[in-house]
Protein backbone atom coordinates (compact mmCIF):
# COMPACT_ATOMS: atom_id res chain seq x y z
CA UNK A 1 0.00 0.00 0.00
CA UNK A 2 1.55 3.24 -1.38
CA UNK A 3 2.19 5.77 1.87
CA UNK A 4 2.96 9.13 -0.65
CA UNK A 5 1.34 10.45 -3.90
CA UNK A 6 3.36 12.42 -5.79
CA UNK A 7 2.41 14.83 -9.27
CA UNK A 8 5.04 13.58 -12.38
CA UNK A 9 4.51 15.82 -15.42
CA UNK A 10 5.81 14.64 -18.74
CA UNK A 11 6.25 16.95 -21.33
CA UNK A 12 6.05 15.51 -24.92
CA UNK A 13 4.27 12.39 -23.32
CA UNK A 14 2.93 11.47 -26.47
CA UNK A 15 6.08 11.03 -28.31
CA UNK A 16 8.71 7.78 -28.33
CA UNK A 17 10.58 8.53 -25.01
CA UNK A 18 7.28 9.90 -23.32
CA UNK A 19 5.80 6.00 -24.31
CA UNK A 20 8.58 4.49 -23.10
CA UNK A 21 8.69 6.63 -19.88
CA UNK A 22 5.10 6.32 -18.94
CA UNK A 23 4.61 2.89 -18.47
CA UNK A 24 8.02 2.44 -15.77
CA UNK A 25 6.71 5.46 -14.32
CA UNK A 26 3.26 4.19 -13.66
CA UNK A 27 4.89 0.62 -12.28
CA UNK A 28 7.07 2.34 -9.31
CA UNK A 29 10.63 2.21 -11.16
CA UNK A 30 10.53 6.27 -11.09
CA UNK A 31 9.56 6.66 -7.05
CA UNK A 32 9.33 2.98 -5.97
CA UNK A 33 6.92 0.75 -4.68
CA UNK A 34 5.78 2.94 -1.86
CA UNK A 35 4.57 5.83 -4.05
CA UNK A 36 1.65 6.67 -5.55
CA UNK A 37 1.57 8.75 -8.84
CA UNK A 38 -0.69 11.09 -10.23
CA UNK A 39 0.69 11.44 -13.94
CA UNK A 40 -0.07 14.77 -16.11
CA UNK A 41 0.73 14.38 -19.69
CA UNK A 42 1.87 17.59 -21.27
CA UNK A 43 1.37 17.77 -25.31
CA UNK A 44 1.13 20.37 -28.02
CA UNK A 45 -2.29 20.06 -30.09
CA UNK A 46 -0.99 18.08 -32.71
CA UNK A 47 0.33 15.54 -29.99
CA UNK A 48 -2.00 14.53 -27.99
CA UNK A 49 -4.55 11.99 -29.50
CA UNK A 50 -1.16 10.10 -29.37
CA UNK A 51 -0.80 10.90 -25.28
CA UNK A 52 -4.65 9.89 -25.00
CA UNK A 53 -4.19 6.95 -26.29
CA UNK A 54 -1.35 6.26 -24.39
CA UNK A 55 -3.53 7.39 -21.70
CA UNK A 56 -5.98 5.12 -22.33
CA UNK A 57 -3.19 1.95 -22.26
CA UNK A 58 -1.99 3.18 -18.98
CA UNK A 59 -5.55 2.43 -17.98
CA UNK A 60 -5.50 -1.18 -19.23
CA UNK A 61 -2.82 -1.92 -17.67
CA UNK A 62 -4.32 -1.45 -14.21
CA UNK A 63 -1.38 -0.48 -12.47
CA UNK A 64 -2.25 -0.27 -8.33
CA UNK A 65 0.52 2.50 -7.79
CA UNK A 66 -1.70 4.81 -10.83
CA UNK A 67 -3.82 7.38 -9.29
CA UNK A 68 -4.77 9.54 -12.08
CA UNK A 69 -3.71 10.19 -16.04
CA UNK A 70 -4.59 13.79 -17.61
CA UNK A 71 -3.58 14.99 -20.89
CA UNK A 72 -3.41 18.59 -21.48
CA UNK A 73 -1.92 21.08 -23.81
CA UNK A 74 -1.90 23.78 -21.04
CA UNK A 75 1.16 23.95 -19.45
CA UNK A 76 -0.13 26.21 -16.36
CA UNK A 77 -2.50 22.55 -15.89
CA UNK A 78 0.18 20.20 -15.95
CA UNK A 79 2.91 21.79 -13.47
CA UNK A 80 0.03 22.62 -11.26
CA UNK A 81 1.61 20.82 -7.83
CA UNK A 82 4.43 19.11 -9.64
CA UNK A 83 6.82 17.20 -7.47
CA UNK A 84 8.97 15.86 -10.37
CA UNK A 85 9.12 17.45 -14.36
CA UNK A 86 10.43 15.41 -17.01
CA UNK A 87 10.86 17.50 -20.12
CA UNK A 88 10.97 15.50 -22.76
CA UNK A 89 9.11 17.35 -25.75
CA UNK A 90 11.71 19.89 -27.64
CA UNK A 91 12.58 20.89 -31.16
CA UNK A 92 15.21 19.18 -32.45
CA UNK A 93 17.59 20.29 -35.11
CA UNK A 94 16.10 19.93 -38.73
CA UNK A 95 17.83 19.91 -41.84
CA UNK A 96 19.46 22.94 -42.77
CA UNK A 97 17.82 24.81 -39.68
CA UNK A 98 20.39 27.34 -37.85
CA UNK A 99 21.63 27.33 -34.13
CA UNK A 100 20.11 30.87 -34.01
CA UNK A 101 16.73 29.40 -35.55
CA UNK A 102 17.21 25.68 -33.06
CA UNK A 103 17.40 27.62 -30.11
CA UNK A 104 14.58 30.37 -30.77
CA UNK A 105 11.95 27.04 -31.41
CA UNK A 106 13.24 25.71 -28.34
CA UNK A 107 12.82 29.34 -26.12
CA UNK A 108 9.33 28.88 -27.31
CA UNK A 109 8.81 26.06 -25.23
CA UNK A 110 11.00 26.44 -22.45
CA UNK A 111 10.86 29.32 -21.59
CA UNK A 112 6.98 29.42 -20.75
CA UNK A 113 7.10 25.67 -19.19
CA UNK A 114 9.81 27.33 -16.95
CA UNK A 115 7.13 30.60 -16.38
CA UNK A 116 4.47 27.81 -15.78
CA UNK A 117 6.75 25.76 -13.11
CA UNK A 118 7.55 28.86 -11.09
CA UNK A 119 4.21 29.39 -11.27
CA UNK A 120 2.16 26.51 -9.78
CA UNK A 121 4.82 23.42 -9.66
CA UNK A 122 5.75 21.88 -5.45
CA UNK A 123 8.42 23.63 -3.70
CA UNK A 124 10.26 20.47 -3.69
CA UNK A 125 9.80 19.91 -7.93
CA UNK A 126 12.84 18.27 -9.60
CA UNK A 127 12.50 18.70 -13.44
CA UNK A 128 14.97 17.05 -15.76
CA UNK A 129 15.43 18.37 -19.31
CA UNK A 130 15.82 15.14 -21.83
CA UNK A 131 14.89 17.44 -24.88
CA UNK A 132 17.95 18.52 -26.97
CA UNK A 133 19.90 20.94 -26.44
CA UNK A 134 19.23 19.36 -23.23
CA UNK A 135 21.88 22.08 -21.29
CA UNK A 136 20.80 25.43 -22.51
CA UNK A 137 16.71 24.15 -22.56
CA UNK A 138 17.43 23.62 -18.82
CA UNK A 139 18.94 27.44 -18.56
CA UNK A 140 16.38 28.82 -20.70
CA UNK A 141 13.13 26.71 -17.87
CA UNK A 142 15.44 27.98 -14.84
CA UNK A 143 16.20 31.77 -15.93
CA UNK A 144 12.10 31.55 -16.38
CA UNK A 145 11.51 30.30 -12.53
CA UNK A 146 12.97 32.60 -10.90
CA UNK A 147 11.39 31.35 -7.49
CA UNK A 148 12.50 28.00 -8.12
CA UNK A 149 16.64 27.16 -6.68
CA UNK A 150 18.25 26.56 -9.72
CA UNK A 151 20.08 23.60 -8.82
CA UNK A 152 17.03 21.73 -9.21
CA UNK A 153 16.95 22.00 -12.88
CA UNK A 154 18.94 19.58 -14.36
CA UNK A 155 19.73 17.88 -18.06
CA UNK A 156 20.15 14.57 -18.60
CA UNK A 157 23.63 13.23 -19.39
CA UNK A 158 23.13 9.23 -17.69
CA UNK A 159 22.50 8.10 -21.03
CA UNK A 160 25.77 9.23 -22.10
CA UNK A 161 27.24 7.53 -18.45
CA UNK A 162 25.66 4.27 -19.36
CA UNK A 163 26.81 4.13 -22.14
CA UNK A 164 30.14 4.43 -21.70
CA UNK A 165 29.47 1.57 -18.74
CA UNK A 166 28.27 -0.60 -21.36
CA UNK A 167 31.58 0.29 -23.92
CA UNK A 168 33.26 -0.49 -21.01
CA UNK A 169 31.75 -3.56 -19.87
CA UNK A 170 32.02 -4.69 -23.05
CA UNK A 171 35.82 -4.09 -23.78
CA UNK A 172 37.20 -5.30 -20.23
CA UNK A 173 34.51 -8.25 -20.07
CA UNK A 174 32.90 -6.90 -17.14
CA UNK A 175 29.27 -7.33 -15.86
CA UNK A 176 28.13 -3.43 -15.42
CA UNK A 177 27.65 -3.81 -11.94
CA UNK A 178 30.96 -3.90 -11.01
CA UNK A 179 32.10 -1.10 -12.46
CA UNK A 180 32.14 2.38 -10.78
CA UNK A 181 33.14 6.28 -10.92
CA UNK A 182 32.97 7.13 -15.06
CA UNK A 183 31.92 10.77 -15.49
CA UNK A 184 30.66 12.50 -18.07
CA UNK A 185 31.88 16.22 -18.13
CA UNK A 186 30.06 18.61 -20.25
CA UNK A 187 27.63 19.27 -23.14
CA UNK A 188 24.96 16.61 -24.30
CA UNK A 189 26.25 16.27 -27.13
CA UNK A 190 29.63 15.28 -29.32
CA UNK A 191 32.20 17.70 -27.09
CA UNK A 192 31.23 15.62 -24.17
CA UNK A 193 34.06 14.11 -22.20
CA UNK A 194 33.30 10.85 -21.02
CA UNK A 195 36.05 10.05 -18.68
CA UNK A 196 37.51 6.89 -17.36
CA UNK A 197 40.52 7.99 -15.43
CA UNK A 198 39.07 7.62 -11.98
CA UNK A 199 36.84 4.78 -12.86
CA UNK A 200 36.83 1.31 -11.70
CA UNK A 201 36.42 -2.61 -12.36
CA UNK A 202 35.72 -5.03 -9.40
CA UNK A 203 37.79 -2.45 -7.08
CA UNK A 204 40.94 -2.19 -9.99
CA UNK A 205 41.45 1.24 -11.82
CA UNK A 206 39.91 0.81 -15.88
CA UNK A 207 43.28 2.36 -17.26
CA UNK A 208 45.68 -0.59 -15.65
CA UNK A 209 43.40 -2.94 -16.53
CA UNK A 210 43.06 -1.39 -20.39
CA UNK A 211 47.08 -1.08 -20.27
CA UNK A 212 47.19 -4.85 -18.84
CA UNK A 213 45.19 -5.94 -21.86
CA UNK A 214 45.92 -3.56 -24.81
CA UNK A 215 49.71 -2.43 -23.61
CA UNK A 216 50.16 1.37 -22.44
CA UNK A 217 50.25 2.89 -26.19
CA UNK A 218 47.29 1.75 -27.35
CA UNK A 219 45.19 1.29 -24.46
CA UNK A 220 45.60 5.45 -24.38
CA UNK A 221 44.60 5.24 -28.15
CA UNK A 222 41.51 3.26 -27.43
CA UNK A 223 40.50 5.91 -24.56
CA UNK A 224 40.90 8.67 -27.03
CA UNK A 225 40.19 7.26 -30.63
CA UNK A 226 37.30 4.40 -29.81
CA UNK A 227 35.92 5.26 -26.45
CA UNK A 228 35.28 8.54 -26.05
CA UNK A 229 33.71 9.44 -29.87
CA UNK A 230 31.78 6.14 -29.52
CA UNK A 231 30.13 7.35 -26.56
CA UNK A 232 29.81 10.86 -27.88
CA UNK A 233 28.42 9.85 -30.82
CA UNK A 234 26.52 6.46 -29.65
CA UNK A 235 23.58 8.26 -30.67
CA UNK A 236 24.05 9.05 -34.29
CA UNK A 237 25.42 5.08 -34.35
CA UNK A 238 21.73 4.02 -32.84
CA UNK A 239 20.02 5.93 -35.64
CA UNK A 240 21.76 4.69 -38.41
CA UNK A 241 21.56 1.23 -37.02
CA UNK A 242 17.72 1.55 -36.00
CA UNK A 243 16.78 3.85 -38.49
CA UNK A 244 15.90 6.08 -35.32
CA UNK A 245 16.78 7.98 -32.21
CA UNK A 246 17.35 6.38 -28.83
CA UNK A 247 14.35 5.52 -27.34
CA UNK A 248 13.94 2.88 -24.52
CA UNK A 249 17.55 3.80 -23.53
CA UNK A 250 16.77 7.56 -23.01
CA UNK A 251 13.64 6.39 -20.97
CA UNK A 252 15.67 4.23 -18.69
CA UNK A 253 18.26 6.73 -18.41
CA UNK A 254 15.67 9.12 -17.24
CA UNK A 255 14.32 6.83 -14.67
CA UNK A 256 18.31 6.19 -13.65
CA UNK A 257 18.32 10.12 -12.77
CA UNK A 258 15.07 10.92 -10.96
CA UNK A 259 15.64 7.38 -9.33
CA UNK A 260 18.77 8.87 -7.82
CA UNK A 261 18.05 12.27 -7.14
CA UNK A 262 15.30 11.08 -4.60
CA UNK A 263 16.57 7.34 -3.02
CA UNK A 264 20.27 8.62 -3.10
CA UNK A 265 22.99 6.89 -5.32
CA UNK A 266 24.05 4.09 -3.88
CA UNK A 267 27.38 2.36 -6.46
CA UNK A 268 29.98 4.94 -6.68
CA UNK A 269 29.14 8.22 -8.62
CA UNK A 270 27.17 8.96 -11.47
CA UNK A 271 26.83 12.26 -13.79
CA UNK A 272 24.20 14.90 -14.64
CA UNK A 273 24.16 18.12 -15.83
CA UNK A 274 23.51 20.44 -13.35
CA UNK A 275 24.07 24.35 -12.64
CA UNK A 276 28.38 24.34 -12.01
CA UNK A 277 28.84 26.08 -8.78
CA UNK A 278 32.39 27.05 -9.97
CA UNK A 279 33.77 23.53 -9.14
CA UNK A 280 36.69 22.85 -12.10
CA UNK A 281 36.81 26.21 -13.13
CA UNK A 282 33.09 25.64 -14.85
CA UNK A 283 31.79 28.78 -14.45
CA UNK A 284 29.09 29.14 -12.07
CA UNK A 285 25.57 28.62 -13.57
CA UNK A 286 26.24 27.02 -16.52
CA UNK A 287 24.50 23.85 -17.11
CA UNK A 288 27.04 21.41 -17.20
CA UNK A 289 27.76 17.65 -16.71
CA UNK A 290 29.50 16.73 -13.86
CA UNK A 291 30.52 13.27 -11.53
CA UNK A 292 27.59 13.84 -8.92
CA UNK A 293 26.44 11.84 -5.58
CA UNK A 294 22.86 11.94 -4.55
CA UNK A 295 22.81 12.83 -0.97
CA UNK A 296 19.61 13.31 1.22
CA UNK A 297 17.85 14.42 -2.30
CA UNK A 298 20.73 16.65 -3.66
CA UNK A 299 23.04 16.24 -5.92
CA UNK A 300 26.66 17.09 -4.85
CA UNK A 301 29.11 17.27 -7.58
CA UNK A 302 32.07 15.13 -6.37
CA UNK A 303 35.51 17.09 -5.34
CA UNK A 304 38.69 16.74 -5.66
CA UNK A 305 39.11 15.10 -9.06
CA UNK A 306 42.55 15.29 -10.47
CA UNK A 307 42.50 16.23 -14.31
CA UNK A 308 45.46 15.45 -15.93
CA UNK A 309 46.07 18.03 -19.19
CA UNK A 310 44.25 15.88 -21.66
CA UNK A 311 41.10 15.95 -19.72
CA UNK A 312 41.29 19.79 -19.04
CA UNK A 313 41.53 20.56 -22.47
CA UNK A 314 38.56 18.16 -23.43
CA UNK A 315 36.66 19.70 -20.91
CA UNK A 316 37.38 23.80 -21.51
CA UNK A 317 36.13 22.44 -24.94
CA UNK A 318 32.73 21.31 -24.28
CA UNK A 319 32.64 24.38 -21.43
CA UNK A 320 33.15 26.79 -24.37
CA UNK A 321 30.36 25.04 -26.55
CA UNK A 322 28.12 25.84 -23.52
CA UNK A 323 29.54 29.40 -23.43
CA UNK A 324 28.33 30.02 -26.62
CA UNK A 325 25.31 28.38 -26.79
CA UNK A 326 23.87 30.59 -23.19
CA UNK A 327 25.61 33.69 -24.80
CA UNK A 328 23.36 32.84 -27.93
CA UNK A 329 20.57 32.43 -26.27
CA UNK A 330 20.97 35.29 -24.27
CA UNK A 331 21.26 37.81 -27.54
CA UNK A 332 17.93 36.12 -27.82
CA UNK A 333 16.03 37.31 -24.89
CA UNK A 334 15.72 33.79 -23.63
CA UNK A 335 17.42 33.93 -20.67
CA UNK A 336 15.16 36.66 -18.68
P1 LIG B 1 9.37 12.55 -30.54
O1 LIG B 1 9.38 13.47 -31.70
O2 LIG B 1 8.91 11.14 -30.71
O3 LIG B 1 8.48 13.17 -29.37
C1 LIG B 1 8.55 14.51 -28.99
C2 LIG B 1 7.15 14.91 -28.56
O4 LIG B 1 7.24 16.21 -27.99
C3 LIG B 1 6.17 14.99 -29.72
O5 LIG B 1 5.03 14.18 -29.42
C4 LIG B 1 5.81 16.48 -29.78
O6 LIG B 1 4.45 16.69 -30.16
C5 LIG B 1 6.06 16.90 -28.35
N1 LIG B 1 6.28 18.34 -28.16
C6 LIG B 1 6.93 19.22 -28.97
N2 LIG B 1 6.87 20.45 -28.45
C7 LIG B 1 6.19 20.36 -27.28
C8 LIG B 1 5.81 21.30 -26.29
N3 LIG B 1 6.06 22.60 -26.42
N4 LIG B 1 5.13 20.85 -25.23
C9 LIG B 1 4.83 19.55 -25.09
N5 LIG B 1 5.15 18.60 -26.00
C10 LIG B 1 5.83 19.01 -27.09
O7 LIG B 1 10.85 12.62 -29.93
P2 LIG B 1 11.54 11.63 -28.88
O8 LIG B 1 12.21 10.53 -29.60
O9 LIG B 1 10.56 11.30 -27.82
O10 LIG B 1 12.70 12.59 -28.33
C11 LIG B 1 12.40 13.72 -27.54
C12 LIG B 1 13.63 14.59 -27.32
O11 LIG B 1 14.64 13.85 -26.63
C13 LIG B 1 14.30 15.10 -28.60
O12 LIG B 1 14.61 16.48 -28.41
C14 LIG B 1 15.60 14.33 -28.63
O13 LIG B 1 16.61 15.06 -29.31
C15 LIG B 1 15.90 14.18 -27.17
N6 LIG B 1 16.85 13.14 -26.79
C16 LIG B 1 17.67 13.40 -25.74
C17 LIG B 1 18.56 12.48 -25.24
C18 LIG B 1 19.43 12.78 -24.07
O14 LIG B 1 20.22 11.92 -23.67
N7 LIG B 1 19.37 13.97 -23.44
C19 LIG B 1 18.71 11.16 -25.88
C20 LIG B 1 17.52 10.76 -26.69
C21 LIG B 1 16.89 11.86 -27.49
O15 LIG B 1 17.64 12.06 -28.66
Amino acid sequence: MANSLATVTITGAGGQIGYALLFRIASGQLLGPDTAVRLRLLEIPQGLRSAEGAALELQDSAFPLLQSVDVTDDAASAFDGANVGLLVGSRPRGPGMERGDLLAANGAIFAPQGAAINAGAADDVRIVVVGNPANTNASIASAHAPDVPCERFTALTRLDHNRALGQLSEALHTPVSQLRDVSIWGNHSATQFPDIAHATAGGRPVVELLEEQLGADAAREWIRDVFIPRVAKRGAEIIEVRGSSSVASAANATIDHVSDWVSGTTHGWTSAALPSDGSYGVPEGLVSSFPVESIDGQWRIVQGLELDAFARERIDASVAELIEEREAVRTLGLLG
